[in-house]
């Protein structure tokens, strides 16, 4: 039997993860009948390829779902908020990048190779939520040893690139770091603070329980895909001078007894991750070995001597891409093979 074919939209086109996401539809080859590349009034008119072929962006409007099968959307969380609905009235399954429904009881929250059979819970609102680009490695890892030996805590810090702010951030990281090295005056215009050659504790908003919005988005999203409120966790995000690849020093507790020869053993055969873990031979994972490329790398995997039942864990994935686009267009893959 012939591959059924889909008519598939991409919100967001002319963005930074938008524009990843065509370039993970031709990278997957997706069964696309169609393509349709929508943004805002600003970009009509502007062309975008897909594979070899030339096509107009349109601007995004209630009406621009009818006929479409899937909608990846990253646009931001207002205008999923508005335009999702239209798309999911017309039958058109959305894929959202932003947190506009990520804790949404009736949207299912989505890491392929943590929960894919959350899929099915689509059909109750037609939209299903991509995570964080944080939590996506950060559990991609973690959810093998939860499996295993139930995860007590965890305690994340991050180390994220600019480009999870959008392409004005990347210009500010070249354009400051240029000037310094010049001796040059410089300006912030992105973050509150100079990002280059420093580290800024501070992603999102911040909430009055003290915590930044990104961090609390860690927390309340692993719970959420690992099925379990019962895991604390507890997040610093802080933003630092990278261009892509998203760190993150993780430090779990188990409930039962693990080592760390038996987690690296473990997540040397878990999907979607590559362990790289010969300190000895300055073997790590490294923000310049994940662009580029979708694997969560995880390594410096040791036991904490501090604490029993407690491992420490680098986790680094390209946040664009397995933070993103890819893991979108993973979904959209789930949805497309087992749903549609
Ligand atoms: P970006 O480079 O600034 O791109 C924004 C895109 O949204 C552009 O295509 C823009 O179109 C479009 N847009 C903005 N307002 C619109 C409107 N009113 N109607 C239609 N289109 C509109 O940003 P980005 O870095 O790609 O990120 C986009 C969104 O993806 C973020 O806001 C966030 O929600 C999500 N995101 C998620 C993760 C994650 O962790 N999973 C990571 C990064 C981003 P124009 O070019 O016409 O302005
Ligand atoms: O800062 C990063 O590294 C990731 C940024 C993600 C982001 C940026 C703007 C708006 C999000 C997100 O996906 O959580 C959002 C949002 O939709 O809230």
């Amino acid at each position: 039997m012939a591959e059924r074919k889909f008519n598939v939209a991409v919100v967001g086109a002319t963005g930074a993860v938008g524009n990843q996401m065509i370039r993970c539809l031709e990278e997957a080859d997706f069964p696309v009948k169609s393509i349709a590349f929508l943004a805002s009034a600003r970009s009509v008119g502007r062309k975008l390829r897909f594979k070899g072929d030339v096509v107009a962006v349109q601007e995004l409007k209630e009406d621009s779902f009818k006929g479409m099968d899937i909608a990846l959307f990253s646009a931001g969380g207002g205008t999923s908020e508005r335009f999702a609905p239209h798309a999911a009235k017309e039958g058109c399954v959305v894929v959202d990048n932003s947190s506009a429904w990520r804790m949404d009881p009736d949207v299912p929250l989505v890491v392929p190779e943590v929960n894919p059979g959350a899929v099915a819970g689509y059909t109750k609102k037609g939209i299903i939520a991509n995570p964080n680009c944080s939590t996506i490695q950060m559990v991609v890892a973690l959810n093998p040893i939860h499996r295993q030996w139930g995860l007590k805590r965890v305690v994340v810090s991050t180390y994220q690139a600019v480009s999870g702010t959008g392409k004005k951030a990347i210009d500010e990281l070249l354009d400051q770091s240029r000037a310094m090295l010049n001796f040059l005056d410089y300006e912030s215009r992105v973050y509150p603070h100079r990002i280059a050659f420093n580290c800024l504790p501070h992603i999102d908003v911040f909430l009055e329980n003290g915590y930044t919005k990104e961090e609390m988005k860690m927390v309340n999203e692993t719970r959420k895909i690992l099925e379990d409120d019962a895991i604390a966790v507890t997040a610093t995000t802080v933003r630092v001078p990278v261009f892509y690849g998203h760190s993150e020093s993780v430090n779990v507790e188990t409930r039962r007894p693990a080592s760390a020869r038996e987690v690296r053993a473990l997540l040397e055969e878990s999907p979607g991750i590559k362990v790289m873990d010969d300190p000895a031979n300055n073997v790590y994972p490294l923000a310049t070995d994940a662009a580029g490329q979708d694997l969560t790398l995880v390594g410096r995997i040791r036991d904490d001597a501090s604490v029993a039942n407690g491992i420490n864990l680098w986790i680094v994935a390209d946040n664009i891409r397995k933070g993103a686009a890819t893991n979108t267009v993973q979904i959209a893959r789930v949805l497309a093979d087992e749903y549609l």
